[in-house]
């Protein structure tokens, strides 16, 4: 095996978002592109020489090819062995359970998560540190510098390697290891919920489930825990397949792009429960019989119910939401008696937190939820967290649901996405709230008075690092909020996030549809950032 060192320039594009760079398939198949990023992470790491590297993605489209190239570029750089998916598979909270388990250096996930796939879509890559999660901001930032300069990258010339069959090979000095991408992750599902309970419910011959994997990566994992461990019925598991362009669907586990899921959930003879997870298997939607769980209700239920389940029998040690997420898991922990810390959008916000012990659970607003047992939010995870709770509860996903609402009092919340709006616009628009931060606060519009408003700034309490510029909030004295901000995960455009939310104590009320319960603070969110002015859109695009 030699080891060539290409000349290359540098691109100007590769800033990590959210979570990873996320561009078109064309985009990455551009000379160099793949590399120069890949080399740029190497570069911006130190000490892995002769250590472990995984690797794996959600199967889309320039998984395979694109693991390739990495193993090359790993074995040239001197890592000293990889451990990869087979059929480059690896869902991405398995991602984060393989790093820890076998303590490797680091590991690579190549996804754009809940962007469409194919040719003509989406791929995406990042970087994940040794406690399994995102790269903190520090690192991306370092990345994208190095990236803006690098002039050479390192490749072996050895040839392709296969990556369809278990087992280990060599590439030069480096090993490569294919792991089933089941394995270890069922293995660990097992280890923190009561499998005994959950069969028993699956088998009982009056609740039945039906799970959506959307054509990506959790067909294969939802197979092998819910229809083989958990005896469910075959057919349990819907569009179980991976397909490279997720068979031209939007791998997004929401209202509008899980819409079999949701009419067979609103039929007349509805499953009892229902779920779905996105591209790469980290998100989740919940569902009852005609009952659609808010996000972030389930991330405050999963909290108020978490005893039930072996692994945190014992309680909770704190818990985390990002800023946009609503204030329901707040009023759980404040019951509990326990620690909620509020993090800026993009799950790299919880590492620190999760290693240093303070918190146990966390979610975000956006069908993400997960826990301290790996460092990534994690779609199955949450389902068997569901099914654990109705295996023990013996009620409904609707009364569990409601009653919590009773207890705790509900955050009815609304989110509505402009999706694809003029780059020059959005930015615009969130220039021009930054500018009236001040003079919002104190202003009254119709019932609601604005109590504070700022551009959301974070500093870590374990590194004290700063995150400014997080988003709008505007909080209002009763207890409401708006939020807004831009993804960071989009690779079209731009598209702008109004998150919207308010607290609801009256009973009589508390079932009613949030999109009437909120009317007049939508009507709000448009006129106060002008948003018909700044991006053209009368309505948003998917309001969820
Ligand atoms: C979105 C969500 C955010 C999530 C991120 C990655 O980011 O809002 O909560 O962490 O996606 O999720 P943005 O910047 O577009 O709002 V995934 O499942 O796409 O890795
Ligand atoms: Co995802």
């Amino acid at each position: 095996m030699n080891i060539n060192t290409v000349s290359t320039t540098a691109f100007a594009d590769q800033r990590p978002g959210t979570s990873g760079l996320r561009k078109k398939v064309k985009v990455f198949q551009q000379p160099h592109y793949l590399e120069n990023f890949v080399q740029s992470i190497f570069n911006a790491l130190e000490g892995f020489r002769g250590q472990t590297l995984v690797v794996g993605g959600d199967g889309r489209y320039y998984n395979r090819e694109a693991l390739q190239i990495i193993l090359k570029m790993a074995a040239a750089n001197g890592f000293g062995k990889v451990i990869a998916g087979r059929g480059a598979l690896l869902s991405t909270p398995a991602a984060s359970c393989v790093i820890r388990k076998y303590k490797a250096f680091g590991g690579i996930i190549l996804s754009a998560s809940h962007n469409p796939g194919g040719p003509n879509a989406d791929f995406g890559i990042k970087y994940n540190a040794s406690n399994g999660g995102p790269a903190a901001e520090n690192i991306t930032e370092a990345i994208y510098k190095l990236s803006l300069a690098i002039n050479e990258y390192h490749i072996s010339d050895a040839p392709d390697i296969d990556i369809d069959n278990l087992g280990q090979q060599k590439m030069g000095d480096m090993i490569v290891e294919m792991i089933d991408p089941v394995a270890d992750y069922a293995d660990m599902m097992e280890q923190l919920f009561d499998f005994d309970a959950m069969r028993k419910l699956l088998g009982s011959g009056t609740f039945s489930m039906s799970f959506d994997a959307m054509n990506a990566i959790t067909g294969p994992y939802a197979r092998e825990i819910l229809e083989k461990r958990l005896a469910a019925p075959a057919g349990t598991v819907l569009r179980a397949e991976p397909l490279v362009d997720f068979g031209g669907a939007h791998p997004d586990p929401n209202l509008a792009h899980a819409k079999e899921l949701v009419s067979l959930m609103n039929a007349s003879n509805a499953p009892d429960f229902g779920a779905a997870s996105d591209g790469d298997g980290d998100r989740n939607m919940i569902l009852g019989s005609h009952f659609y769980v808010t996000p972030s209700d389930s991330l405050a239920i999963l909290a108020a119910n978490a005893t039930l389940v072996p692994a945190y029998a014992k309680g909770l040690a704190g818990v985390a939401r990002s800023m946009p997420t609503s204030q329901a898991v707040d009023r759980v922990a404040d019951v509990l008696g326990i620690d909620c810390y509020e993090t800026p959008t993009g799950w790299k916000f919880f590492g620190n937190l999760l290693d240093a012990g303070k918190i146990t659970l966390c979610g975000e607003e956006s069908f993400g939820t997960g826990s301290n047992h790996v460092r990534e939010k994690d779609g199955l995870w949450a389902v068997l967290f569901w099914l654990n709770i109705l295996a023990v509860r013996k009620q409904s996903v609707a009364e569990i649901v409601k009653d919590h609402w009773q207890k705790f009092g509900r955050d009815v919340y609304t989110r509505h996405d402009y999706e694809g709006v003029a780059t020059d616009g959005a930015n615009a628009l969130m220039q021009d709230l930054r500018a009236r931060t001040g003079e919002l606060a104190g202003q009254t519009f119709g019932s609601y008075r604005v109590e504070h408003c700022d551009d959301f700034s974070y500093t870590d309490v374990v590194d004290n690092s700063t995150s400014s510029q997080q988003g709008i909030r505007i909080l209002f004295s009763n207890g409401a909020r708006i939020v807004y901000r831009l993804s960071g995960t989009g690779t079209e455009g731009a598209t702008l996030r109004v998150y919207i939310e308010q607290p609801e104590k009256d009973p009589a009320k508390l079932e009613n549809d949030p999109q009437l319960l909120l009317s007049e603070l939508i009507k709000l969110s448009a006129s106060v950032a002008h948003i018909e002015n700044y991006t053209g859109r009368h309505v948003p695009d998917v309001i969820t």
